[in-house]
């Protein structure tokens, strides 16, 4: 008789959240934990453990935003795994999203993290999804407390309706644990990526890439303007001031064909990049739950 499928959880959220701490929680030494500025975790790694005697794989994934990959890549990697996933007919039993409690208001990449999960996930998996925040230790409790509360009333307010959970993690095995258990008896749904790409829809046409993509025309809107701004205020200037405006106007020049190429990207085509994947994952040494 063949295996049971292993509790499959992935892991989500903006860089430097506390995705792979959490994942170390559960499984000491097994994920990459950053210390600096920069993102830490660029691939999706894989984690193996068992929790109560159960059998689990962690998915720590980059978050959109990462400094070392492009959004573009980002995407098209845990659309990937997910496909792949997907296709041995290994659901998510659960989907742990991360939020800094420290951040004192969703703006910018805090913002686009929860918009492309929001459409990755779509509405049926929300029942099996947990919004975890993190970074209690460094932030006043009453105005933590009070962003928890704009978060459960405003942001968060439809995905706690659809059954999602909203727990806070303090760092410890303990509460990893207390996080993680009430998911390992979830039947396990496929999020609306696995459903859109079981459907053939091409990425670009998911309702994630979709996302994606008008979060590029936005980008690619904003260095526009900025272009146009510096330009009318290297009319007026001269000398050095005229040399600091030009290496602006290269930057954001250079940005904007970034995003440009990025979106160029979110069309191409990932076949070759599933069949390497597939590749690598059957090389895994020990692949004792064969759910990639
Ligand atoms: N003070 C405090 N620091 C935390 C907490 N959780 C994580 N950290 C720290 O935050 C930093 C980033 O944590 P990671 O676990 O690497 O975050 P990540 O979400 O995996 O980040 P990426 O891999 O870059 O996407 C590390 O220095 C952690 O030690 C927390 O609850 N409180
Ligand atoms: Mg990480």
């Amino acid at each position: 008789m063949a295996a049971p499928h292993p509790c499959l959880i992935a892991v989500m959220g903006p860089t430097g959240c506390g995705k792979s701490s959490f994942i170390s929680a559960l499984a000491p030494g097994a994920a990459v934990v950053g210390h600096k500025l920069v993102s830490c975790t660029s691939e999706v790694h894989l984690v193996q453990t068992t929790i109560d005697g159960v059998p689990c794989v962690l998915i720590d994934t980059p978050g959109f935003d990462d400094t070392k990959n492009s959004d573009t890549n980002t995407l098209r990697l845990i659309a990937n795994y997910l496909e792949i996933a997907h296709k041995k007919g290994q659901l998510l039993n659960g989907i742990v999203y991360f939020h800094r409690i420290t951040d004192n208001r969703v703006g910018g990449v805090t913002a686009k993290n929860m918009r492309m999960f929001r459409s990755l996930c779509g509405d049926t998996a929300l029942k099996n999804v947990t919004l975890c925040t993190t970074m209690w230790d460094i932030v006043n409790p009453r105005d933590a407390e009070q962003r928890e509360t704009e978060l459960k009333d405003n942001f968060w307010k439809s995905m706690i309706t659809a059954g999602s959970n909203v727990v806070r993690h303090d760092g410890t095995t303990q509460s990893a644990l207390d996080i993680v258990r009430p998911l390992l008896a979830n039947e396990g749904v496929p999020v609306q990526l696995q459903e859109e790409l079981a459907d053939g829809v091409p990425l670009s046409d998911t309702a994630s890439g979709a996302q994606l993509n008008e979060e590029l025309r936005k980008l690619q809107e904003a260095h526009r303007k900025e272009m146009q701004a510096l330009r009318v205020e290297m009319e007026r200037a001269s000398g050095q001031k005229l040399r600091e405006l030009e290496g602006e106007l290269k930057q954001e020049s250079a940005m904007l064909r970034q995003a440009q190429e990025e979106q160029r990207k979110l069309l191409t085509e990932r076949s070759s990049e599933l069949e390497e994947l597939k590749r690598q994952l059957q090389q895994q040494p020990d692949r004792w739950c064969p759910i990639f």
